[in-house]
């Protein structure tokens, strides 16, 4: 089809598709609503509209804290909503794992509602190592789109975690075999290729996943894909440095992506940059005033930044990943309870080296380089925001963040 078209019109609540079902576009109740049409609405009303999942985490006394997390394609939010936590006595049960609505209470805390039915999740990739809980959750009363189809009419797709099973029909209704020594074989599944699942299926689902009154959010994490300078975890000093933090959100480009150099920083704020439905800066002036707007700074979330993608000198992740998220995700636990040990960095509140408990293949030495404070790698990222990314907001930028892009330049100098 040579034109297509997805349009929202904020102004008549109206959502025009033409000719374009393509990922999170099939679904008109998602991205198109849910995001593009609700931030206007949160916007007029004082509230948020986020792309951000909705986790609930129990500690081993059974107190229950509630966090919402904003992260852009390809760092496993889906995989992070429903983790199987390693750490014993520990739980995590999922609200939501791809938009959250945040509205304040009676009592100034944010409480968030998961506006979705189901999960609409990339299939490759889903295998029982990555996300167990989202597998089960699609194991019955699931539409599979562009997936590959196996002889007995079952399905299978790229990174399932077992090869293919015999002849396939590919996601173009083509015979597909796998060939493991062509490394240029086309998928049999559609990168993008989905399930559509009903939430109430998945083995972890929360309880009260569909309170309507919400939940209430004691943090709010962000994240990207950031092999270096990022560390494993940082808490922001307050809400206004926070949504700094989510304005400066991105993933490095990779070799495979060749519009731009590899290395570079590819910048999508709080996630939404493609589902805002207004202007991106008067989106972040607006989450400085839903802050300004609270009763006390003390009901507000705090706010972290996440990275469970540094590298070593070899390439090799230094951080095990998925179920052993949940270290880092105690340690933001004790934050909210005020019991964590922390440090004041340049750049905002950090664990100490012994403040997370180790995986196994983790040494101390590991630990430092997850959590140092890399001075000169800052220094170019300040060097980025300032010069290629909050150029891009022009006028709209809210004072308060190019304020806190120079206080960080400072703080950095500072530490020299
Ligand atoms: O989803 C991921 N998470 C969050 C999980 C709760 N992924 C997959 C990203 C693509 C969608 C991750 N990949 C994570 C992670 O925390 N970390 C990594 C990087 C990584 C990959 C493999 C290993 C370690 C780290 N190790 C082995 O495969 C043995
Ligand atoms: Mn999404």
């Amino acid at each position: 089809m040579e034109h297509k078209y997805i349009s929202q019109f904020p102004e008549a609540r109206e959502i025009w598709s033409y000719g374009s079902g393509y990922g999170g576009n099939a679904l008109l109740g998602k991205k198109c609503f849910a995001l593009r049409i609700a931030s206007v609405l949160a916007r007029d009303e004082g509230w948020l509209a986020e792309h951000m999942l909705i986790l609930k985490i129990t500690n081993p006394e059974g107190k229950v804290r509630y966090l919402t997390g904003a992260f852009p394609s390809a760092c496993g939010k889906t995989n992070l909503a429903m983790l199987i936590p390693t750490i014993p006595g520990w739980k995590v049960e999922t609200i939501g794992d791809d938009i959250a609505w945040m509205k304040p209470g009676k009592d100034g805390r944010l409480y968030a509602i998961n506006p979705e039915a189901g999960f609409f999740g990339v299939a490759p990739g889903a295998s029982a190592k990555s996300n167990y809980n989202a597998l089960m959750a699609a194991s019955k009363n699931t539409i599979f789109t562009n997936v590959a189809l196996t002889e007995d009419k079952d399905v299978w797709w790229e990174g399932i975690g077992y090869d293919a099973p015999g002849k396939l029909v590919d996601w173009h209704g083509n015979e597909w075999v796998q060939d493991k020594a062509d490394k240029s074989q086309a998928p049999a599944a559609h990168p993008n290729s989905r399930f559509t699942a009903p939430a109430a299926q998945c083995p972890c689902i929360a309880p009260e996943w569909e309170d309507p009154a919400g939940v209430p959010i004691s943090a709010i994490l962000f994240g990207g894909r950031r092999p270096s300078t990022i560390p494993l975890v940082h808490m922001a000093r307050n809400w206004n440095h926070g949504v700094f933090l989510g304005s400066i959100v991105g993933s490095e480009v990779t070799a495979a992506t060749l519009d731009v150099k590899a290395g570079t920083i590819r910048r999508d704020p709080f996630a939404m940059l493609p589902f805002c439905g207004y202007n991106m800066g008067d989106y972040f002036q607006h989450w400085i005033d839903v802050g300004a707007a609270a009763p006390s700074q003390d009901v507000l979330p705090k706010i972290f930044y996440v990275n469970w993608f540094r590298k070593d000198a070899e390439g090799h992740f230094i951080w095990p990943g998925y179920g052993d998220n949940s270290r880092v995700l105690k340690w933001i636990f004790e934050c909210c309870d005020g019991t964590a040990k922390t440090v004041d960095t340049p750049i905002g509140i950090m664990p100490t080296i012994d403040a997370i408990d180790r995986p196994e293949g983790v040494t101390e030495e590991d630990m430092k380089e997850l959590l140092k404070v890399d001075t000169e790698g800052w220094l170019k990222e300040v060097d980025d925001i300032r010069n290629n990314h909050y150029p891009k907001f022009g006028k709209h930028l809210p004072k308060e963040l190019s304020d806190m892009l120079d206080t960080l330049e400072a703080n950095l100098k500072a530490s020299k």
